[in-house]
């Protein structure tokens, strides 16, 4: 592999079955997927079972989080990812809507896009807002860790003292700022 290797967290889920296998199965195979030329899977998180958010809009979640080393830079492992979906029949419709394999690139070595300030405005947008825009250019670190029990319980299994590069927390003091509720409703397959 080329050298400059960058560590990279990963968060993958779905909620509808693919060709009638369910969700941990599409997971299994994305995560061997993934384990190719040019990325390496370093680390897996168990999976957990997830009450799909908005609530009420869709069937559980199955959600996992990963550690890869690959040298490629955000946009292109961002390609990668969105490849990989394509082969498990993922289509993008709706935002937040239903789907067989979501890849989401989570932080790449602590990079910050497009800057701090485009990374603020995403990270402090309005949960309407949110619902009805999405960015057109990669936000990272992922402007939502920090909300989502079901991105934080699987990055703590693999990644506990991983250093969030804007808000200078671990994943570890992160999911402590997060309602006990949140915590227990995201429970290990
Ligand atoms: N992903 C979404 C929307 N809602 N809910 C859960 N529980 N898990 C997810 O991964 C998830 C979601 C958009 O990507
Ligand atoms: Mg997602
Ligand atoms: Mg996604």
């Amino acid at each position: 592999m080329a050298e400059n290797r960058n560590k990279s967290l990963l968060a993958l889920g779905g909620n509808l079955p693919n060709d009638g296998e369910a969700p941990q199965i599409t997971l299994s195979r994305a995560v061997s997927m993934l384990n190719g030329e040019g990325m390496r899977v370093r680390s897996v998180s168990r999976f957990f079972r997830t009450p799909c958010f908005p609530a009420g809009a869709g069937p559980d979640y199955v959600n996992a989080a990963l550690v890869v080393e690959s040298s490629m830079d955000p946009e292109a492992l961002l390609q990668r990812l969105h490849e990989v979906e394509a082969q498990f029949a993922r289509v993008r419709e709706q935002r937040w809507g239903m789907r067989t394999l979501d890849l989401d690139l989570i932080d790449c070595g602590g990079v910050v896009l497009p800057d701090a300030a485009g990374f603020a405005r995403w990270q402090g947008l309005p949960l309407e807002q949110q619902m009805q825009e999405a960015p057109g250019q990669l936000i990272l670190p992922h402007p939502r860790i920090q909300d989502r029990a079901f991105v934080l319980v699987p990055l703590a299994d693999i990644a506990p003292q991983w250093c969030h590069p804007v808000l200078g927390k671990t994943v570890t003091q992160l999911l402590a700022e997060l309602p006990q509720h949140a915590l227990a409703e995201v429970q290990p397959l």
